[in-house]
């Protein structure tokens, strides 16, 4: 079996600990990707990791996952709002997904409070900061026990 997560982080993630360290929090994505590899690494798995700000680009990458990662763990950014196209990707892809938010998008503007993502999902962790990155590795872990 495929010891490998596959992490994905959407849009404008690549600017954490930049702006928004209220909303955000004031970890940089290196940080966030260093403690889910660090929890997936208790578990003996490993996690590889990709951002991109094109919603092509992060279908591609879940294309790729099928038949060679063990799960994927998405944090879609705005595209979880909106994107129909990587929910029907991520619906194509055989194991646990786990889609992971920094806040709380159900406790926001109204026009977060939709997730075409979710229905793709197997779960959703949300509102726990960079906490949730760990979260998400130890719900993989267990899922896939
Ligand atoms: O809470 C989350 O993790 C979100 O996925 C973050 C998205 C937002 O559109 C979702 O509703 C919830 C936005 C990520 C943008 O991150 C920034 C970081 C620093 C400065 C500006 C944006």
């Amino acid at each position: 079996m495929s010891h490998t997560i596959l992490l994905l982080s959407g849009p404008n993630l690549n600017l954490l600990g930049d702006r928004e360290p209220e909303v955000y929090g004031a970890g940089t994505l290196d940080d966030h990707v260093a403690a889910a590899s660090a929890a997936a690494g208790r578990h003996g798995m490993a996690v590889e990791h990709h951002q991109s700000n094109e919603e092509g680009v992060l279908i591609d990458h879940i294309h790729r996952a099928r038949g060679r990662c063990a799960a994927i763990v998405i944090n879609p950014g705005a595209f979880t709002h909106y994107a129909w196209a990587i929910h029907d990707a991520l619906a194509a892809f055989d194991g646990p997904v786990v889609e992971l938010h920094l806040s709380n998008p159900n406790a926001r503007e109204p026009w977060r409070h939709t997730s075409v993502v979710s229905p793709a999902a197997t779960g959703t962790i949300a509102g726990f900061g960079a906490h949730g990155y760990e979260l998400a590795v130890e719900a993989v872990a267990r899922l896939l026990a």
